[in-house]
């Protein structure tokens, strides 16, 4: 598949990586570069030889929010047709666990992007920020949503409606970001953390991810029950078999991935 708006690597055994390229225009995502991003995440997401994906952008941004060039004709019936622009739930689908790696602007749909992932590396210049009421509009891909459930009420209101923005150290703080590193090292530490994630068990890594995402929606006793059937599935992967025989053993585990 050629892609015109991001690369694509394998940088290291099962870690695929997709990597945000419009660099003129800080990675604005517009919806050809959306529909790229989504295709290639969902192959990757196909590819058995892949158990862990990165999604970055370049030292400078992560992504300066939504095309607001493309944006800026648009009314509110298109908007609401759908299409590859406002279809961001695929994302949501993606099962294999998903690092999002960082560095420069995170604002608006960049910064939504970046919190649909399900952990963040950032560098030192990372900056998250949600500035669309800047432009006379609001967040439409989560923002509002889970920033309030990262930082707090009183410090989301503050990020959407005065465009103040989280530094690297303040979103670590508040645990939207996992780990802050010097920018020249917070892709290749990304990679090396999807590396570690893809040497596990692939089925109990989409079991385990998909019963996480669940603890933001689901009530307790739900949530609990929901973990619990996922659990139970587990024992019927091979590579439940070969975990625990190789810890009787005293010896490393050979995963099939089944
Ligand atoms: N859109 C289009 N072009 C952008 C852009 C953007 N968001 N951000 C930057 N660019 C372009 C600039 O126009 C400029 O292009 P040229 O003029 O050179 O052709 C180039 O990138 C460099 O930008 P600057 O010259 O502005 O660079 P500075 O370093 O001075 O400033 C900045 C960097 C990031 C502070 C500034 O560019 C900026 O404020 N950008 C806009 C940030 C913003 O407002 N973002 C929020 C957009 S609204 C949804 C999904 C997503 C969304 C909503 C719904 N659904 C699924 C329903 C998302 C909405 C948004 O993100």
């Amino acid at each position: 598949m050629a892609y015109e708006n991001i690369l694509i690597e394998t940088p290291a055994p099962g870690v695929g990586l997709v990597r945000l390229n419009r660099p003129k225009a800080l990675n604005a995502l517009n919806s050809a570069l959306t529909r790229e991003v989504f295709e290639a995440l969902e192959a990757f997401d196909r590819d058995d030889s892949v158990r862990c994906l990165v999604l970055t952008g370049s030292d400078k941004a992560f992504a300066a929010g939504a095309d607001i060039k493309e944006m800026a004709d648009t009314g509110a019936v298109t908007m609401f047709a759908g299409g590859d622009f406002t279809d961001w739930s695929r994302l949501m689908r993606i099962r294999k666990p998903l690092i999002a790696a960082v560095s420069g602007w995170a604002l608006g749909g960049g910064c939504e992007m970046a919190m649909m992932c399900d952990m963040i590396i950032a560098s030192e210049t990372a900056k998250f920020g949600q500035p669309e009421i800047t432009i006379g509009i609001m967040p439409g891909a989560g923002g509002t949503q889970r920033m309030t459930r990262a930082v707090g009420k009183a410090l989301a209101m503050e990020i959407c409606l005065a465009n103040r923005h989280l530094t690297a150290e303040e979103a670590r703080h508040y645990g939207l970001v996992n780990h802050v590193f010097p920018v020249d090292a917070y892709l290749s530490e990304a990679i090396r953390l999807a590396e570690k994630i893809a040497g596990m068990p692939g089925v109990a890594a989409q079991a385990v991810k998909e019963a996480i995402n669940k603890a933001e929606e689901l009530g307790l006793s739900e949530g609990l029950t929901f973990e619990k059937r996922n659990f139970y599935l587990l024992f019927g992967t091979e590579d439940k078999t070969e975990g625990m025989t190789a810890f009787v053993e005293k010896r490393p585990a050979g995963w099939k991935h089944r």
